[in-house]
């Protein structure tokens, strides 16, 4: 067993390894580390250690290792599911990989970057545009979650149906293992098979197997032709006929393919300002088809129009509009991303972030919303997202003037009423966004025998002190 250190030395130890910068220990600096964006927790650590070097990450893992202090790593800290936030012990040090955000190479040859882990997303995406060259994962979180944050959750977002989820995009990896050791596995080989894949054990662990420290990521052509469509649609089974219609043209032009419901539509435009439904009615059900090529020829306005005209003939679209210029794009956009902050303004709301097979979507919507509006009479539901790869966020909005914490506190029959449609449809309780601290009790239910003991192993195995994020992913 390890020796454990009183506070006030370990925090001698770590400011011998950081310097004053690298760690902070005043509560006002603590302060926004310990609490989840979705304010569902309220955390407490002892310091905050900003290692600026994979060898300090190292030094302090292999501190924390010898003296069993438990590591909350944390990257932007946007976490839906509590994922990077501390427990309320007060024993953990928050391991902050902020100030590792240098881009180290990029090689339009190989088609690669290699980015540090608290490289910002849109600074990832931004070096990569500048040099001429696309990284495509997008979420609405760019702006603040990190290239190790989006690794270690595995995160989808909106391009998931054209270029796969984060791990798709990741060719190799630096860590710090529990122990504190380094591997280098910053290989940037399209075909590698030397034993197990570690950099795909690492990447969805959420931090529990070892600490991200930089990525070497898949670049893409940028896109010379682009188009995109807002579309009114008569219901969810539209909204899929869409899809296919779209992609049985062209599935590599479609970027995104999203859904929003009536109700988050109107949520948006009455809760964030700059936002207008871009139709004279409003409607029950919404589609946005982001088309995308690296051909300047490849006509993808005519093809929306065509596809657009063919299912408004067919009685799926009821009304369009297509962008006139990037700055609409960006506009029609805006409605779907500012889904999370509307719902925010109406009042409580419980997140479901499920996936069902693509198939399975219209069915999985109806069902769970008559299932919810039955268990909360007055409540709202409100599903949007990635219905192109069969991920929706299930959302439940409270009934209007029903007390938030007596909401709140049926978050769990909610979830669970959820779960229940989805199991039938051969889903998932967690898409994109992780198992965090909110999901570890459900677990056991979806993921139990051979497959949990599995990883139960592989955690003991990596971590025997379970010092990396305790209390995530594993129940
Ligand atoms: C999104 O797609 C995010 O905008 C957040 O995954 C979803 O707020 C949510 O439920
Ligand atoms: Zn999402």
């Amino acid at each position: 067993m390890p020796d454990a250190l009183p506070q006030a030395a370990l925090r001698d130890r770590l400011r011998a390894i950081l310097g004053p910068r690298g760690l902070l220990t005043e509560p006002a600096d603590l302060a926004p580390h310990l609490t989840d964006w979705r304010a569902l927790y309220q955390g407490a650590a002892f310091a905050l250690a900003r290692p600026a070097t994979t060898a300090e990450v190292a030094e302090v893992v292999r501190l924390c290792a010898e003296t069993g202090t438990p590591v909350t790593v944390q990257g932007g800290n946007t976490s839906m599911v509590g994922g990077a936030v501390p427990d309320e012990s007060g024993r953990h040090l928050i391991l902050s990989l902020g100030r590792m955000n240098r881009l180290r190479d990029l090689d339009l040859a190989d088609m690669t970057m290699t980015a540090e882990a608290g490289m910002v997303l849109k600074a990832a995406q931004e070096a990569a545009e500048a040099a001429g060259a696309l990284f495509p994962l997008s979420l609405g979180a760019e702006g603040t979650a990190t290239i190790g944050g989006v690794l270690s959750t595995n995160a989808g977002g909106n391009t998931t149906v054209r270029y796969g989820n984060a791990r798709e995009l990741m060719l190799g990896l630096e860590a710090v293992l529990p122990d504190g050791s380094v591997w280098n596995g910053l290989r940037r080989l399209r075909k590698d098979n030397t034993g197990y894949a570690l950099r795909h054990l690492l990447v969805g662990a959420e931090g529990t197997l070892g600490v991200i420290t930089a990525a070497t990521l898949r670049l893409f052509p940028r896109a010379r032709d682009t188009a995109l469509g807002f579309c009114a649609v008569a219901d969810e089974a539209a909204a899929l006929a869409l899809f296919r219609r779209f992609r049985d043209r062209d599935e590599s032009a479609v970027r995104a393919f999203e859904y929003m419901s009536g109700t988050g539509v109107d949520f948006c435009a009455r809760h964030i300002e700059g936002i207008a439904i871009p139709f004279a009615a409003p409607a029950a059900h919404y589609v946005l088809v982001d088309l995308a090529s690296p051909r300047p020829d490849a006509g993808l306005r005519d093809l929306a129009e065509a596809v657009l005209a063919e299912a408004m003939e067919a009685g799926e679209v009821l009304d369009a509009v297509i962008a006139e210029s990037d700055a609409q794009a960006k506009k029609l956009w805006r409605i779907r991303e500012e889904h999370p902050e509307a719902q925010k303004r109406e009042g409580a709301s419980v997140k479901n972030d499920v996936s069902v097979p693509v198939s399975k979507v219209p069915e999985m919507i109806r069902r769970c919303s008559a299932a919810l509006v039955a268990l909360i009479p007055g409540s709202r539901p409100v599903p949007f997202g990635h219905i192109g790869d069969g991920n929706i966020h299930m959302n439940l909005q409270q009934p209007e003037g029903m007390d938030p914490a007596a909401f709140l506190a049926r978050s769990h029959d909610i979830m669970d009423c959820v779960n229940a449609v989805v199991r039938e449809l051969d889903g998932s309780f967690s898409a994109e966004h992780g198992i965090g601290r909110l999901k570890t009790d459900m677990m056991a239910e979806w993921r139990g025998g051979a497959e949990l003991a599995a990883m139960q192993a592989i955690k003991r195995a990596l971590d025997p002190h379970g010092i990396l994020n305790p209390g995530k992913v594993l129940p």
